[in-house]
């Protein structure tokens, strides 16, 4: 018994009848020995992927070779099995390694769904959200190699090592969100391979930001004008003010109110507190007074405060009669007085 020992190396997913080598020539065999030793393939596990072609002496693929399927993570992927031919008998090793091809792109899991992700506003600088991990089934530099983050002012990637070498990344915040100005972001994690050519996998991140109440009221105009006879009707309304502020629910939700430190003001007008409309509420007098200074402020649900004034100026009615005073007094004239 004589015994030789051949190695070949295919990629995997080669077509079936594809020639994996020239066993004949390899053995250094000639066709009729081949024949009349009844030359064919025996013990050896995943023989069914191979067929001897006697008639050729070659080796060609029997059935499709998944090397992901054949060795999963293992490498170098391999299988083995024995040519035997008989008078005299021969025994001869043979060993198919299998190439990885870059046939699998890297994969996150729940392909149709995104990473939904809600921030608030007020997440400080530095804080990581955690991403998924993807997948890729090939080998090597056909492999996960690497993760991008989408263009954006507002996140960084950034990439961890598991101890068995597989990497798992974080998004930090490296620029605080707005969400007056983007109150929703769309981001994209990308896994590339480094496969020729290279093959990538996507998956969505949907940021909603979270409100904070970081607006106050803001009124449109920081001084109002406005007139009033005086002696007007209580309830008569003068002028309405105006404020916004950026926030949402209840943190833009506004209040008016007329400060504390308007005075005596304060008894004469009264503010709607929702509509911002002023009306007078009390006795209007030009000669007691001709201008008043209101001031006003708007408040949010969240505490924060707004601040504007309104200056009145009061019409003069004729509303007083003339007035004559008259000091009298006695003086003694006598009779003949020279004119
Ligand atoms: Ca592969
Ligand atoms: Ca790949
Ligand atoms: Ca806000
Ligand atoms: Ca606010």
């Amino acid at each position: 018994m004589v015994g030789g020992q051949i190695r070949y190396s295919i990629p995997e997913e080669m077509k079936k009848g594809s020639v994996i080598g020239n066993v004949a020539q390899d053995l250094g065999l000639d066709l009729r020995r081949l024949r009349s030793g009844r030359a064919r393939i025996v013990t050896g596990e995943n023989i069914h992927y191979t067929e001897l072609k006697t008639d050729k002496g070659i080796l060609v693929v029997n059935e499709r070779i998944d090397r992901e399927q054949l060795c999963g993570d293992v490498t170098p992927c391999s299988f083995s099995f024995e040519v035997i031919l008989e008078n005299p008998m021969e025994l001869h090793r043979v060993t198919v390694e299998v190439l990885d091809i870059n046939d699998h792109a890297p994969v996150f899991p729940n392909k149709d769904k995104s990473i939904s992700l809600e921030i608030s506003e007020s997440a400080v600088v530095g804080v990581k959200f955690p991403l998924w991990s993807a997948e890729d089934r090939d080998v090597g530099q056909n492999g996960l190699q690497d993760y991008v983050l989408s263009p954006n002012d507002n996140f960084i990637l950034k990439q961890h090592a598991n101890p068995d070498g597989s990497k798992y990344v974080e998004m930090v915040l490296q620029k605080p969100l707005d969400r007056e100005r983007h109150p929703h972001l769309s981001l994209k994690l990308i896994a590339v391979d480094g496969g020729t050519p290279q093959r990538s996998g996507t998956v969505n991140i949907d940021v909603t930001v979270l409100d904070a109440n970081d607006n106050e009221p803001v009124f449109n105009q920081s001084v109002y004008k406005a007139s009033v006879m005086e002696n007007t009707l209580k309830g008569t309304s003068i002028v309405t003010v105006n404020a916004t502020d950026a926030d949402s629910g209840s943190y833009g939700l506004i209040t008016y109110s007329l400060s504390q430190s308007t005075g005596s003001a304060a008894n004469i007008f009264i503010i709607d507190e929702n509509t911002g409309t002023v009306s007078v509420s009390g006795q209007i007098d030009y000669e007691r007074d001709r201008k008043y200074e209101v001031r006003v402020e708007a408040k949010d649900q969240g505490g924060l405060t707004g601040t504007s004034k309104i200056i009145v100026d009061v019409t003069d009615v004729n509303d007083n009669a003339p007035v004559i005073n008259i000091m009298s007094f006695s003086s003694p004239l006598s009779e003949d007085a020279r004119p």
